[in-house]
């Protein structure tokens, strides 16, 4: 792992991390190493602001960084295999801005030939049961990073159900305070650990 680069992502090192990224590709470490090396350096920096060493424009600073280095490495992630077309709505749940994982799920299922709406963060329930009227995707994809707001994901399957839609759809969740035990509880078709699974998951639903 490039620690440099991973404490840049810790410590909010925005100016830097693009040209930290960019000589550890040329110097030849792999996109998908260098993806795991921001990921851990934003895991730090989440660490740290649970023991109370980091406040908020930390976790922003984190954030920040994170997407510049990204910036770099995603267009030389592999696209994987092209699969038959299918289409996906994505989303992160009403009162949650999280969007770095989110992005990542719709990057790697576009990546894999999927079709991805994404429809942005903080997402009330009816733009989801909306999305999902005017795209007709296969699957809907909801993300929760909050315990406070995966809460929210359950508002959205008993409205597709109350609206006729749920048989019509796929849905899968994810983001870190789900698990599989919740999906199952709140009637959701999958869980997604992480981005790569979330695109074998979809895969296998369709
Ligand atoms: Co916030 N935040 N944050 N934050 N933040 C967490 C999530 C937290 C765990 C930090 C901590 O305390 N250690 C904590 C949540 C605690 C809890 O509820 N259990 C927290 C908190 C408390 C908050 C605020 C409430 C802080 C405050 O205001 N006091 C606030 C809430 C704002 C809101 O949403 N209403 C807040 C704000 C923010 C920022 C805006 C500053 C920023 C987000 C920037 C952005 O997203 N554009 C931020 C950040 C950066 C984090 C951490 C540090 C990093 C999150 C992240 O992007 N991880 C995070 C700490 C941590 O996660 N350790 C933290 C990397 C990303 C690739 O992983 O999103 O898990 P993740 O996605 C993974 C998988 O989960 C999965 O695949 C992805 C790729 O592998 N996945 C799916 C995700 N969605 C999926 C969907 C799928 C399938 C898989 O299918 C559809």
């Amino acid at each position: 792992m490039n620690t440099a680069i991973a404490q840049a992502v810790e410590e909010g090192n925005l100016y830097e991390i693009e040209d930290m990224v960019s000589a550890a590709l040329a110097a030849g470490e792999s996109p998908k190493e260098l993806l795991e090396t921001l990921m851990a350096g934003l895991k730090a920096c989440g660490d740290r602001f649970e023991t109370g060493e980091y406040f908020l424009p930390e976790l922003l600073g984190a954030g920040v960084a994170f997407k510049a280095g990204m910036s770099i490495i995603a267009p030389k992630l592999s696209a994987g295999d092209r699969v038959s077309q299918g289409k996906v709505v994505l989303g992160t749940v009403r009162g949650d801005v999280h969007d770095i994982g989110k992005n990542l799920v719709g990057f790697m299922l576009s990546s894999a030939g999927f079709t991805v709406v994404d429809v942005g963060v903080d997402v009330p329930t009816e733009r989801f049961v909306q999305a999902v009227r005017e795209h007709q995707p296969q699957v809907l994809g909801i993300s929760a990073l909050l315990t406070t707001t995966m809460l929210g994901m359950e508002d959205v399957i008993k409205e597709l159900r109350k609206q006729g839609l749920r048989d019509k759809v796929k849905v899968i969740i994810g983001g870190g305070p789900v698990s599989r035990k919740y999906a199952e509880d709140i009637g959701a078709d999958a869980y997604g650990n992480d981005a790569a699974q979330a695109v074998s998951l979809v895969r296998s639903l369709l």
